[in-house]
């Protein structure tokens, strides 16, 4: 059987990854490819996100949170899938804890903790490709404002948090393989250039 593949998609608060996301649900066999969220596709990935939202946590501690919901979601659901010949496609992983917590919350002193964690829970070579969509941080807040959704105490963070969150990701993706998507093109263009790649890369 075919292994399935690992792909993860990456970006600031309101760079069009959901949106990303529902469109591939609209053209990918779903008995070909599961769709999960990073942490909440578990139940206690859903508890553990609550616990995060809701609660004003150490960056220590919220790098525990996310690596149990990670830990979690690679046991009962990613292995799972590849054993089934499924591709992954995972909204967040591990490079949004690096561009969170270690440089939006600019604690760089939880390095080695993270290396760590990772060379412990996920393995080796898990994720084929990261993609990030890059998109300027005051278009991105305007883009959520036009959201009526409401604000978590994440997205209260100001525009220096998230232009710290989007140099960490351009510095850390280079360690992985990954396409950076300018995510500041129009919602068609975008699209194209998204799903052209990555359905390229899924043959
Ligand atoms: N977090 C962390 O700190 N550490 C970790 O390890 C992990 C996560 C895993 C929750 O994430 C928080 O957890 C997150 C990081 C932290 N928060 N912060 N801050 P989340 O994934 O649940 O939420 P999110 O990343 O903030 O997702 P989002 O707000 O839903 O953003 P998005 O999915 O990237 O954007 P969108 O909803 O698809 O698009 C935003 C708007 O723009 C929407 O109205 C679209 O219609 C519009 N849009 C989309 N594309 C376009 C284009 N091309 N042109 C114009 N308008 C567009």
């Amino acid at each position: 059987m075919k292994k399935g593949k690992v792909i993860v998609i990456e970006g600031v608060d309101g760079a069009g990854k959901t949106t990303q996301i529902n469109l591939l649900k609209e053209i990918l066999n779903p008995e070909e490819n599961i769709f999960l969220k990073e942490p909440g596709s578990t139940k206690s990935g859903q508890e553990i996100r609550r616990v995060i939202l809701d609660n004003d946590l150490d960056a220590k501690t919220e790098v525990m949170l996310f690596y149990s919901a990670r830990n979690e979601l690679i046991l009962k659901e990613i292995l799972t899938a590849l054993e089934r010949g499924q591709n992954v496609i995972i909204d967040r992983f591990e490079l949004s804890t690096w561009a969170y917590q270690v440089y939006g919350r600019q604690r760089p002193d939880l390095a080695s903790f993270i290396e760590n964690l990772s060379r412990e829970i996920i393995p080796e070579n898990l994720v084929d490709k990261y993609y990030f969509f890059d998109l300027d941080v005051e278009i991105s807040k305007e883009r959520e404002r036009s959201r009526d959704e409401a604000t978590s105490r994440f997205d209260a963070q100001g525009v220096e948090f998230f232009n710290r969150v989007r140099g960490g990701y351009k510095k850390e993706i280079m360690r992985y393989p990954h396409q950076i998507i300018d995510a500041s093109k129009s919602l068609e263009e975008v699209t194209e250039v998204f799903q052209k790649d990555l359905l390229n890369f899924l043959k």
